[in-house]
């Protein structure tokens, strides 16, 4: 074995070891452990092939992650002030990661029944797909009646929209994604990972921030039929800015003239209103009206199942033959790309919905989680304007929803936030409000106020 060992560090071309830091006379026996002991020497040969240049050396460092790396540059500082406004992850009042009780409550549940970990089925646990599934339409919904939704659980809302996004590449060639100007970060890696073009649809409108319904409208007008629209169910991701029910109509109006296919995103699903079903209104409108559609869903945010990965991918389609087909082909996509999904989330939520006192008491907890974000979000309001020396209109902060606010502070004010304050958010000015305690939102307002007026 020593000797494969050594033969292998002198025919790899990796720089695997550091010549200088040899010992030419003790050899590899020093790095490999005792069990080398009896290596022979380096020799000549072996040293020169040691720093030979890598096979990887063409690869660059990719840039960090524009949400997830901002974590980690907060993880690195040390400043007593400072505040993690980048990830839409849900904190206490002290700024402290929460599990809700009712995953506490699952989690023991399954413990006693002592359930095993062998694998799922490629599609999921069943109980997990019906739950998710009722969830989202309503569990009298015609769709479900009728059986014709395909439900796949993913590995979280990533996971199921890349399986989405390898559908549409492999069975609609060509056909364009429509993302909405601006979006979640991850969106066009996902379709650009996956094959599949797209381009952007006009939202938001920073001079009125708010939407921009006309541009939204005329750009889904003109897109080539047959496209998919990505919307964002609920809690738009960055802007904070959903179209009212009317709205919904329309824009359902014109994607059904257009014979487009509605793609929801709903990763925030009770984080909006505070109510699972009206959070679900949009996707059920156009379930409604007969139309097919793709949604995939997330437990990230609403059971702070982060780390679990679960959620699913639904595909509403016209007959429940043409969804087993579909199916299938979304199960033969999964395969192998990871087999088979993690089981312990999708027992979690097939715990929490299946189960009326379980459920009811999510229902609760999601309503203080909430209703703690909607409160920092009036608290940092107050804070600002009492500071805000000019005519500037800070109510967009009031009329946002969901997790996050989009204050409008540009790319410079953004990192001044960050180097002077310590106040960790992304670069696009978005915060998340879900890392804001009550305590912190007047030093978060004096930082907001130094970097709009002061930094151009
Ligand atoms: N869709 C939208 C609109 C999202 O905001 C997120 C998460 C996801 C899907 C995917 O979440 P999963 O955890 O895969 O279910 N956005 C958060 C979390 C950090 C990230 O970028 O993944 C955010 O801060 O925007």
């Amino acid at each position: 074995m020593a000797s494969s060992l050594l033969s292998f560090a002198s025919a790899s071309p990796l720089a695997l070891l550091d010549p200088l830091k040899v010992n030419p006379r003790i050899g590899a026996s020093t790095f490999l452990g005792k069990n080398f002991i009896k290596a022979k020497p380096f020799t000549r040969t072996s040293m020169s092939v040691a720093v030979e240049v890598s096979k990887f050396n063409e690869l660059t460092m990719a840039p960090p992650d524009p949400i997830l790396g901002v974590s980690e540059a907060f993880r690195a500082d040390t400043h007593e002030m400072k505040l993690n406004l980048g990830v839409g992850a849900y904190r206490t009042e002290d700024l402290q990661p929460y599990v809700l009780d009712v995953v506490k409550k699952a989690e023991n549940l399954m413990l006693e029944r002592g359930e095993n970990k062998e694998y799922l089925p490629i599609e999921g646990l069943a109980a997990f797909n019906k739950a998710t599934a009722e969830l989202l339409f309503g569990a009298e919904s015609v769709v479900l009646q009728q059986q014709r939704v395909a439900t796949v659980q993913g590995l979280s809302g990533t996971g199921s929209l890349r399986l989405a996004a390898v559908l549409i590449e492999r069975y609609f060639p060509g056909a364009k994604v429509l993302i909405s100007a601006p979006t979640w970060g991850n969106h066009k890696n996902i379709f650009n990972d996956a094959g599949v073009p797209w381009s952007e649809y006009r939202y938001y409108d920073p001079k009125t921030v708010g939407l921009d319904f006309d541009g939204m409208i005329s750009d889904i007008k003109a897109a080539p039929a047959g496209s998919f629209v990505l919307l964002h169910g609920c809690a738009h991701n960055p802007t904070g800015i959903d179209p009212t029910p009317e709205q919904w109509e329309v824009i359902a109006d014109v994607i059904q003239e257009k014979n487009h296919i509605p793609f929801f995103d709903v990763a925030y699903q009770g984080f909006a209103s505070g109510s699972l079903d009206e959070d679900a209104s949009s996707v059920r409108l156009f379930a409604d009206r007969g139309m097919e559609l793709l949604v995939a869903q997330s437990y990230s945010k609403n059971l702070g199942l982060y780390s679990e990965r679960i959620g699913a991918i639904n595909v509403v389609c016209s007959s429940s033959e043409v969804a087993q087909r579909v199916k299938s082909q979304l199960k033969r996509i999964a395969r192998p790309m990871y087999s088979n999904p993690p089981i312990h989330g999708a027992r979690i939520v097939a715990n929490v919905v299946g189960s009326p006192d379980l459920f009811n008491e999510w229902k609760e907890e999601m309503a203080v989680m909430a209703g703690r974000i909607k409160s920092v979000r009036k608290k940092l309001y107050d804070s600002i304007t009492e500071k805000e020396k000019t005519s500037k209109d800070w109510s967009f902060i009031l009329k946002q929803i969901g997790m996050f606010s989009f204050t409008g502070l540009n790319k410079a004010q953004s990192e001044n936030m960050t180097s002077k304050w310590h106040v960790y958010m992304t670069k696009d000015g978005r915060i998340s409000l879900a890392g804001l305690s009550a305590a912190k939102c007047d030093y978060l307002a004096d930082a907001i106020i130094d970097s709009y007026h002061y930094v151009s």
